[in-house]
């Protein structure tokens, strides 16, 4: 059974339905994230169906996302901003931490909440009219939904802290050089290549690609020794799975790629 919500689109894509296809389906506000919509992308992820073995997020309309939707800020006090900030840490870890990894398409605004969201997936690509911004700063309030601790991992505090005091904007290429996205594609193909990625993505064995996004973060802030430890226990429990035998015994009978020059 595949989830259903008014804003929130799911389709299973590839010849395995291997590739789940989430789109915020939202265009005349942005995809700006309302409650719902959040609660949407938490429950989304949380109950992917078994076949997935990669998922693709990407946006409806002119724009990937808005970031928070304004309107539902008006009312609320500190309390109902604590409980709100970790209703999107909840679903941003669902992306992040799940049991699949997340590619991201991207074009257009990606600012706010929305660059949280991008950056709660494991690969990101933008196509040429992609631009980041964090106007928090310049709108009286502060990231919440994880912006603070993802978006230094990718480009390091000082630039965080330059968007955020002077209302910066990135354009696609100064997103791609600074590590906003792993990838820039011509205008209007970002869908395709995220897709493309994804399917490759979804041909590794799956516990490779739930060590990578579970075991590379939490290494990154472990003390080196600590890192090489946890590193060599991975490394151990991948190794012994059947499916990685039998992609080492391919190779070494000729059966598997050869890695070629890009
Ligand atoms: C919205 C939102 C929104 C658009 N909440 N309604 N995010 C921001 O501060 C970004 C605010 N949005 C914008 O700067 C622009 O809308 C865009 C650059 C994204 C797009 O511009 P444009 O010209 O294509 O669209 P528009 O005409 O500005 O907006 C179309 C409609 O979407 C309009 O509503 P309408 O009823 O008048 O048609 C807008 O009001 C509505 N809309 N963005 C609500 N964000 C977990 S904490 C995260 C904290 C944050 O994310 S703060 C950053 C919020």
């Amino acid at each position: 059974m595949t989830p259903n919500f008014p804003d929130l689109s799911f389709e299973l894509r590839g010849d395995q339905q291997q590739i789940a296809l989430v789109t915020l389906n939202r265009p005349t506000k942005r995809n700006a994230l309302n409650d719902g919509l959040v609660m949407a992308l938490r429950d989304t992820f949380q109950n992917l169906p078994a076949s997935v073995r990669a998922a693709v997020v990407t946006g409806a309309g002119e724009h990937f996302c808005a970031g928070l939707d304004l309107s539902e800020l008006k009312e609320r006090d500190a309390s109902a901003g604590l409980q709100h900030s970790r209703l999107w840490h909840a679903a941003l870890d669902e992306v992040e931490r799940g049991r699949v990894p997340v590619v991201a398409a991207l074009h257009g605004a990606v600012v706010g909440g929305g660059l949280e969201l991008a950056s709660s997936c494991h690969v990101r690509v933008a196509d040429a009219s992609t631009f980041y911004a964090l106007p928090e700063g310049t709108r009286g309030i502060f990231v919440g939904g994880g912006g603070s601790v993802r978006i230094p991992r990718l480009i390091g505090a000082a630039r965080m802290t330059d968007m955020m005091l002077t209302g910066r904007v990135y354009n696609a290429e100064d997103g791609e050089r600074v590590g906003l996205s792993q990838y820039l594609v011509p205008q209007g193909t970002a869908l395709d290549k995220a897709l493309e990625l994804a399917t490759r993505i979804a041909s590794n064995a799956p516990l490779t690609n739930y060590a990578l996004m579970h075991a590379l973060p939490r290494i990154a802030e472990q003390p080196a020794d600590h890192g090489f430890f946890t590193e060599a226990l991975m490394s151990a429990i991948v190794q012994d799975a059947p499916e990685a035998k039998a992609r080492v015994r391919d190779f070494l009978e000729g059966r598997g790629a050869k890695v070629k020059k890009g």
